[in-house]
């Protein structure tokens, strides 16, 4: 039975009556109330590099419409307990979002819903979270309560009596009905115009890429808004986690498997490297955009890095030490350096697949006895690390808001007062440690204030390069002075030390590289300056001290401290060479070069093997690009096996 109700007009006080209790009022001042709402947490988030323009304000307006438009199609009665319902959730989510920020730095997520436990860690400071001027989201509900009890003539409800119930379809039913349902309609377009013209406009001028290659929550906040976010962030996850969840074909499973199978028959533990150092400490420095073409270099007379060309004389210095990221960057390197499996092709592992297994260096050690921990003096949430600290089995996570800001620098803290803040808790913790510090103040555009600048870069003074130089040389004394602190603490003599970049400095120009190094420069002495790192490993009797120049990379960090420390990497689902077992190398970089020592392989934009170009190392010319078939074949093959790997979450299904 169909029950409507029309109100006749004795029941209405006038015009501004009618307006005060149609449903287009309740709906504008649930809008009204909601953006102020949007503005009030925005305004609370205080990220300085984040502002609202009118075009976040439309995008605001617009989503907000997209998640209600339907409670114009309601009944009057129905669409206010809707628009009250729908402004609980949304406050509901916006508040959680301030609280979990204003802990994380991040904005909550699936993926985090997911891992609750990084939620659990908010635990005793959820009080000191809570501000009293939060009271604020709920201004709107004294308001509608004041209402409520005042109850103003112009917005009371007509008597009971006055109300004409219908029974059927009534032609001021079905005109009730047709008038409701076409508001809702252009309620909906307004909503989809006003938010995704702008947001249009957005990516294809700003933020080209954005939802491919994004590394940062609040970046995609900052175009899409917070409903927009969380609505993309529940698509993302949708797309990766539910629905059918992507299955290998059991035939394709068993490639990946019997790819590892071989992999193992490759690895010796029969040298007098494998576990020589085991029980030892092991300290990983992974230095933002530290590369190889300046070490050992001078500028103005001055050496670039005097602090690391020492250490290298007691150290094994890999001097074909490739980096091997993709679009994830800093994560990037760090993933491959701790699971030794290649980045994804597009977008971070640490935040596609957080909540994927993997056999990581951190859990391995902690199996055996470490104590593990992460630091890095940032936002916990950049790059989605707090999850993905917790999947890859560190104990804690020293982020920025362990640190206290005493010497800022670039993004955040100094790396020199980073070091001694970890030192001191490093020397705190049992023994042995895993210790994994990554750096941060030789990040792009590299700009350190002129205190800091201690060298003369002469024809690159003011120039992007010439910053990096100086903050490369900065970084090089903080690692100078952690040195001398590691044999101050008596940690020198066992522990085992391994540095290396994490990828290049975002600076392409060859004129630059040529103007710095006084040669002109090939397309393979470009392709190594950009994918080069240095590695040094110090051990620590200084066992091996020299020059190493067989290629390697950061896929081979993981096996190869497990082979100084004694633990297998056989049954480990890990990728990369052990740089101590003596056996061959491969080294294959994400954009699908390779080279295997003898040759270089650089593939071509196109994609079409023949394409690519193909270099014998001795010479540095190129060859018969067919002599490349076999190692492209291998590179391709290892990709797409480490690809596999790593979309259908494989690592707990083989065995
Ligand atoms: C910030 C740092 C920088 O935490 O890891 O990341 P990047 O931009 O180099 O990938
Ligand atoms: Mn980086």
């Amino acid at each position: 039975m169909n029950y409507s109700y029309s109100m006749s007009s004795h029941a209405s006080n006038g015009g501004f009556g009618r307006f005060f209790r149609s449903r287009y009022f309740t709906y504008s001042l649930f809008l009204l109330f909601m953006i102020y709402k949007l503005l009030l947490f925005h305004f609370k988030l205080h990220i300085s590099k984040i502002d609202f323009n009118p075009l976040d304000f439309f995008i605001g307006l617009g989503s907000l419409i997209l998640v209600s438009f339907w409670t114009l199609w309601l009944p009057r009665r129905g669409q206010r307990i809707a628009l009250i319902v729908v402004n609980l959730l949304l406050t509901a989510l916006m508040y959680t979002d301030l609280v979990y920020y204003r802990y994380f730095q991040d904005l909550v997520t699936f993926t985090v819903i997911m891992q609750a436990s990084q939620v659990d860690s908010l635990g005793d400071s959820i009080m000191t979270l809570l501000h009293w001027s939060d009271l604020w989201f709920a201004a709107d509900w004294l308001l509608l309560a004041v209402i409520a009890i005042w109850k103003p003539s112009g917005w009371r409800s007509p008597a009971r009596g006055a109300l004409n119930f219908t029974v059927g379809k009534s032609p001021s039913r079905r005109a009730g009905f047709t008038r409701r349902f076409s508001s809702g309609i252009a309620a909906l377009v307004i909503g989809c115009v006003v938010t995704f013209a702008p947001l249009k406009f957005y990516i294809d001028y700003y933020a080209v890429g954005l939802f491919t290659g994004n590394w940062w929550n609040l970046s995609l906040y900052n175009v899409t808004g917070l409903l927009g976010f969380h609505v993309y962030d529940a698509y993302r996850f949708g797309k990766e986690h539910l629905g059918p969840k992507p299955v290998l074909a059991s035939g394709e499973v068993d490639h990946v498997q019997e790819w590892f199978d071989h992999k193992d028959t490759t690895r010796s533990e029969n040298d007098a490297m494998f576990g020589k150092y085991k029980g030892n400490n092991v300290m990983v420095i992974q230095t933002e955009a530290f590369m190889n073409f300046m070490i050992g270099k001078q500028i103005g007379g001055q050496e670039i890095t005097p602090n690391f060309n020492r250490l290298m004389k007691e150290s094994m210095y890999f001097s074909h030490y490739y980096h091997q990221t993709g679009q994830g960057r800093t994560s990037d390197a760090d993933f491959s350096s701790q699971t030794s499996l290649h980045p994804v092709p597009y977008g971070s592992v640490f935040i596609r697949y957080a909540d994927h297994q993997f056999n990581s260096l951190p859990a391995i050690l902690k199996e055996h006895g470490y104590t593990p921990n992460a630091f890095h003096a940032y936002d916990g949430s950049f790059w989605n690390r707090n999850a993905m600290y917790e999947t890859l089995g560190y104990d804690r996570f020293f982020s920025k808001k362990d640190y206290e800001i005493d010497e800022p620098l670039g993004w955040s803290l100094g790396d020199k007062s980073f070091f001694k803040q970890s030192m001191d808790q490093i020397e705190q913790l049992p023994q042995p440690f895993y210790s994994f510090l990554i750096t941060l103040s030789s990040h792009h555009p590299f700009s350190l204030p002129d205190d800091v600048q201690e060298l003369n870069v002469g024809e690159f003074d003011g120039t992007v390069f010439g910053d990096y130089l100086q903050a490369i040389h900065y970084v090089d004394a903080a690692l100078g002075q952690l040195v001398e602190r590691l044999k101050q603490d008596g940690l020198w003599d066992h522990t085992i030390l391994y540095i290396y970049g994490d990828h290049d400095n975002s600076v392409k120009d060859k004129a630059v590289y040529e103007k710095f190094l006084g040669k002109s420069l090939t397309d393979l002495d470009m392709e190594q300056i950009m994918n080069e790192v240095p590695l040094l490993v110090h051990l620590p009797d200084g066992e091996g001290a020299g020059v190493y120049d067989k290629p390697a990379g950061q896929l081979d960090m993981a096996p190869s401290l497990l082979h100084l420390l004694g633990i297998s990497a056989k049954s480990q689902y890990m990728m990369g060479n052990d740089l101590f077992d003596g056996q061959d190398r491969f080294v294959v970089l994400r954009s699908g070069a390779y080279t295997d020592g003898k040759r270089f392989y650089i593939p071509s934009q196109s994609g079409m093997f023949e394409d690519g170009s193909c270099y014998s190392l001795k010479t540095g010319k190129t060859v018969d690009v067919s002599t490349c078939r076999a190692g492209y074949d291998r590179a391709k093959k290892e990709l797409y096996t480490s690809d596999e790997t790593l979309q259908y979450d494989l690592i707990p299904e083989l065995n």
